[in-house]
């Protein structure tokens, strides 16, 4: 009989910071689909190889539960007795579930008004301290910083090496499963923490001999909150992809030398640009993933547009979030389920010039 999947640390810890002393803290993350999009030709040209990395099929809905597998794994193994986090919800729901596995007091910052309302569910049910402050995600990270310097609290953003560490796992994946590197790899960018272990992990790939070569990074951030496309942060950073909702990114440093060593890109996408790959990805891929999620398939649609890529080329983009997360977004973007009445009649008179 085949060995169970038990997670990424059993799975990978030849490549991670871990010991048999470390304490496995899992949700068994990881494992997560790559798929072969259906019906790219519709939005990209037709002889690219498109794939989805769907990290929405994570334990808690997104990719943030490979960095926190090690990065609470670690803080057991510290002993530490509470974690902390700023989050535009993805990062909270992730802490306060592993947190809840390790016997350990999680607090979440999160902005107010500005998250998604399944994140928010997660973090409470956890039972994890949520603490909604009247500014924004970059507010919220500068206090997390400030308090563990003062206090004995580990934080688990991606400040946090254990995160990248964990995360870098998904490029791994990508290998094992297409037996190479893609040409090109798509991703939202907002804290810039999964393009920097994206990076890392294809680098330690190559240098374990397990890939020949490496994909060019492609990031993408919303245009309202593109700091890294400008040039300088974003004060008052908007988009309705409110996980990628970032002005001042952390690794923004080693997401620009990702790029750069890659030779890749860092780009910015419109709402209306997200708004459409979101819709397409849902409506002909089958695929339900959040808004800053289609970021990377709505940047590769923009430079597609701009001839950028070349006959047979293999794109991976990750789907960071499950759509779930964020409902609202879902039925505030789509047309209203049709009313009618509990008859025959009714039913058929709705089905004309449908399908009957
Ligand atoms: C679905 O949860 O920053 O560039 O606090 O939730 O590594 O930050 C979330 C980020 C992309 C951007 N897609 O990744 C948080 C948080 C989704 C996300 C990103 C996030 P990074």
């Amino acid at each position: 009989m085949m060995e169970p999947y038990k997670g990424l640390i059993n799975q990978y810890g030849n490549f991670l910071p871990v010991t048999k002393q470390t304490p496995v803290i899992t949700l068994n993350e990881g494992n997560t689909p790559l798929l072969k999009a259906s019906h790219a030709h519709e939005i990209i040209r037709e002889d690219l190889s498109l794939y989805f990395k769907f990290e929405g099929a994570n334990p808690t809905g997104s990719f943030k539960d490979r960095g926190m597998t090690l990065a609470i794994s670690k803080a057991a193994e510290e002993k530490a007795k509470a974690v902390i986090c700023a989050s535009t919800g993805n990062t909270s729901a992730s802490a306060s579930a592993y947190s809840a596995r390790a016997d350990i007091s999680c607090i979440v910052l999160i902005p107010e008004g500005k998250i998604a309302m399944g994140k928010l569910a997660q973090a409470i049910i956890h039972g994890a301290m949520v603490l909604q402050i009247d500014g924004n995600f970059d507010d919220a990270l500068k206090m997390v910083k400030d308090v563990v310097a003062k206090h004995p609290i580990v934080l688990v953003n991606s400040l946090n090496p254990f995160r990248i560490e964990g995360q870098k796992t998904a490029a791994f994946e990508v290998c094992d499963r297409l037996g190479a590197a893609p040409v090109y790899h798509a991703l939202p960018v907002g804290n810039a923490g999964n393009i920097t272990a994206y990076w890392k992990g294809y680098k330690e790939y190559q240098a374990a001999g397990k890939i020949n070569s490496l994909p060019k990074m492609l990031g993408f951030q919303a245009a309202g909150a593109a700091p890294i496309v400008l040039g300088h942060p974003v004060a008052k950073p908007e988009t309705f992809a409110t996980a990628i909702r970032i002005g001042n990114p952390a690794s923004w440093k080693s997401a620009v030398n990702a790029r750069d060593e890659s030779e890749g890109k860092i780009d910015s996408v419109t709402d209306d640009e997200i708004l459409e790959a979101y819709k397409f990805i849902a409506t002909r891929e089958g695929i339900f993933c959040e808004p800053a999620s289609a970021a990377s398939l709505a940047g590769v649609i923009k430079l597609s547009k701009q001839n950028y890529f070349k006959k047979g080329d293999t794109i991976v983009c990750t789907l960071t979030g499950h759509g779930l997360k964020d409902p609202d977004s879902a039925l505030r973007t789509s047309k209203e389920p049709i009313k009618i009445k509990a008859e025959l009649s009714a039913l058929e008179a709705a089905l004309k010039g449908c399908c009957i």
